[in-house]
């Protein structure tokens, strides 16, 4: 998959009335370089139209586009990927419904299911909550930055950190050993959401290289 560092994931609760594409396409100015749809409240049709949206608009920006759980609306407008939870579909299943060309990434919360995820021919992994996060209902403890040091030191797959990362605390996160971070309230609840993503891209430019 083509390389990435600053992921961001809808969560239109945290977006003050604003519009969808407006605040990704913020995020994207501001060096986003990959963007999930993640929506678990809206109708499947709604989710599809969302999708439609967002894939003209990373398509118009040269930027990776994933949709959260639903594998047919990702193929319905040709999505670069999907993004699947441990109760999801199995990694096999999903590759053989999205084929060898799409990106499948996997959450992970424990190093065995990073390295069941890298067994399993994922293409990324998402490693976290790296701390305490308000953003997801059903989400384990946090794992804490030690899981992104045990995940740095062993799995060869591309990861990124996920949970409650904050411009306050990435420099741990960044410390550990991840060079790909994700977040939702911190980017599409900022009131400036692209100085928010520079300040990001900037930090990862100068800390993240490894
Ligand atoms: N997945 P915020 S944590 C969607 O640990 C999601 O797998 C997580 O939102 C995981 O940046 C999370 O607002 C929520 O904390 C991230």
């Amino acid at each position: 998959m083509k390389e990435f560092k600053l992921y961001a994931i809808t969560g239109e609760e945290f977006h003050q009335g604003r519009e969808l594409i407006e605040v990704m396409e913020e995020a994207i100015l501001g060096g986003v370089d990959i963007i999930q749809l993640r929506d678990k409240t809206s109708s499947k049709r709604e989710v599809l139209m969302k999708a439609k949206a967002l894939r003209e608009l990373t398509k118009k920006h040269d930027v990776t586009f994933i949709v959260n759980d639903h594998i047919d609306v990702a193929l319905a407008v040709d999505a670069d990927g999907i993004h699947l939870g441990q109760d999801d579909l199995p990694l096999a299943d999903a590759r053989n419904i999205m084929g060898q060309d799409k990106i499948i990434g996997i959450s992970t919360h424990h190093i065995d299911e990073a390295r069941e995820a890298q067994v399993n021919g994922a293409d990324y992994i998402g490693v976290g909550p790296i701390f305490h996060t308000n953003s997801k209902v059903d989400v384990v403890d946090p794992v804490t930055t030690e899981y992104i040091q045990q995940v740095a030191s062993e799995i060869t797959i591309p990861f990124v950190a996920i949970g409650g990362i904050k411009l306050h605390n990435v420099d741990q996160v960044i410390e550990a050993g991840a060079t790909r971070i994700c977040m939702i309230s911190e980017i599409v609840g900022a009131d400036d959401i692209k100085g928010v993503c520079e300040q990001f891209t900037k930090i990862l430019a100068t800390k993240g290289e490894k």
